[in-house]
């Protein structure tokens, strides 16, 4: 836990942008039970020796009932419901071309600095931080560092869905420490080539998006509306539950690097119930620190996985189920953008605050991690 002692830190701009493609659950259902329905044709015989599993059927109704999510954002969407491929059919980029990531980053970058009243000459450091990078190195930072003409230090970060927290943790203890004057904080969410289309349980969970921050000493602030950091706090403790394999040990294994389970899988039933009592517990024990219940929250911008589970743990700690407007959804229309969801949530609902007022921004997610921000509206 840190407190800015002498210098306040801000929050004073945010950025969410979206690909233009979406897929509702209807589109994905459709696919996926055709592609179910044809790989149960072929293996008919397997299925009825009892060497094979039949494969279940999934339903658009399910979806939005387990997890309150209805469309999710694609970045390219030709070949992920095309049921010879199950899989986004992305153009290949030359070295010499700003990356898939790199682009998703800057776009969101300039609505932030847009929304902070800063040119790209007042950032001295660059964080993109995500559950997955495009690559190893260079770093998808320092590229975007290049692609907007910032001076300073960039670097990437991963903790899956508590990365974009986790990276305003950095953020605020650089600009505390006076390691940094003002950091842009990225997070390029192109979750779709990790997304089994072929797996009912999975399938309809992960949309595209980029979110990105600034954060900097209140002094400098040019704003119209900020947000004080008042504390942050992080915790992580081992789990694997959710999993994901794929990596740059794949080429010296004798493995499919893109086998199953190499891609993205969890036990989400085992999730929902370790993860909801940790992250109420946290944002409880965050809060007490500070002096303050979680009555004295008017905001709990929430991690964005399961509309189920941050209604529990809103309840748990509330006494009592938290109105849309204490704990908004953004899950309807993104799904579950990995770390970019609190995110989402604080940059659609936090302009109609009036000045004073407490929020937290929370995740949760793989390794497990839980990363939470308690912020006051300057
Ligand atoms: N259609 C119809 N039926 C289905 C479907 C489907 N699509 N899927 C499952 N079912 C069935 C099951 O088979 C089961 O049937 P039965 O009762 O006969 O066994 C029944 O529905 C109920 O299944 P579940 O118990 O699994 O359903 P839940 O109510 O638990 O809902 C959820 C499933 C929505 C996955 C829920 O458990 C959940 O959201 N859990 C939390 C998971 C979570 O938060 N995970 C975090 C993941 S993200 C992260 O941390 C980092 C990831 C980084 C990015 C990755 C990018 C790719």
């Amino acid at each position: 836990m840190n407190h800015a002692a002498n210098q306040s830190v801000v929050i004073s701009g945010a950025g969410v942008w979206n690909p233009a493609h979406t897929i509702t659950n209807e589109e994905l259902v459709d696919s996926y039970n055709a592609y179910a329905t044809k790989m149960n044709a072929e293996n008919a015989p397997a299925i009825a020796a009892g060497e094979r599993t039949e494969m279940p059927m999934s339903s658009a109704d399910f979806i939005y009932k387990a997890s309150g999510i209805k469309q999710r954002y694609i970045y390219v969407k030709d070949g992920a419901l095309d049921i010879n491929r199950m899989r986004p059919r992305i153009p290949q980029r030359a070295e010499d071309e700003l990356s898939h990531q790199a682009e998703f980053a800057v776009n969101a970058a300039k609505i932030a600095l847009d929304d902070a009243n800063k040119l790209a000459s007042d950032i001295d450091a660059v964080i993109v931080s995500c559950a997955y990078t495009e690559r190893s190195y260079p770093a998808i930072a320092i590229e975007v560092q290049a692609a907007l003409g910032i001076d300073g230090f960039g670097f990437d970060m991963l903790v899956a869905c508590s990365a974009a927290t986790f990276a305003m943790q950095r953020a605020y203890e650089m600009v505390s420490a006076g390691t940094a004057s003002c950091v842009l904080v990225i997070n390029p969410e192109l979750t779709s080539p990790q997304v089994n289309y072929k797996d009912r349980d999975s399938h309809f969970i992960f949309g595209d998006v980029s979110t990105a921050v600034i954060i900097e000493k209140a002094d400098t602030c040019r704003s119209e509306q900020s947000y004080e950091i008042l504390s942050t706090k992080a915790v992580t403790k081992f789990s694997n539950n959710i999993r994901s394999n794929f990596g740059y040990v794949s080429h010296a294994l004798d493995d499919d690097p893109f086998g199953v389970h190499n891609l993205f899988h969890q036990n989400g039933r085992g999730v929902f119930k370790e993860v909801c009592p940790m992250a109420a517990k946290h944002i409880e024990d965050h809060l007490a620190s500070l002096d303050y219940t979680p009555n004295d929250l008017t905001r709990w911008w929430l991690h964005q996985a399961n509309i189920n589970m941050n209604l529990l743990i809103s309840k748990r700690l509330l006494g009592r189920d938290a109105t849309k407007e204490e704990a908004p959804i953004v899950l309807d229309e993104y799904a579950n953008t990995a770390s970019a969801g609190s995110i989402i949530a604080f940059i659609k609902y936090n302009k109609d605050l009036p000045s004073g007022s407490v929020g937290v921004i929370c995740s949760f997610g793989a390794g497990y991690s839980i990363g939470s921000l308690v912020i006051r509206k300057r």
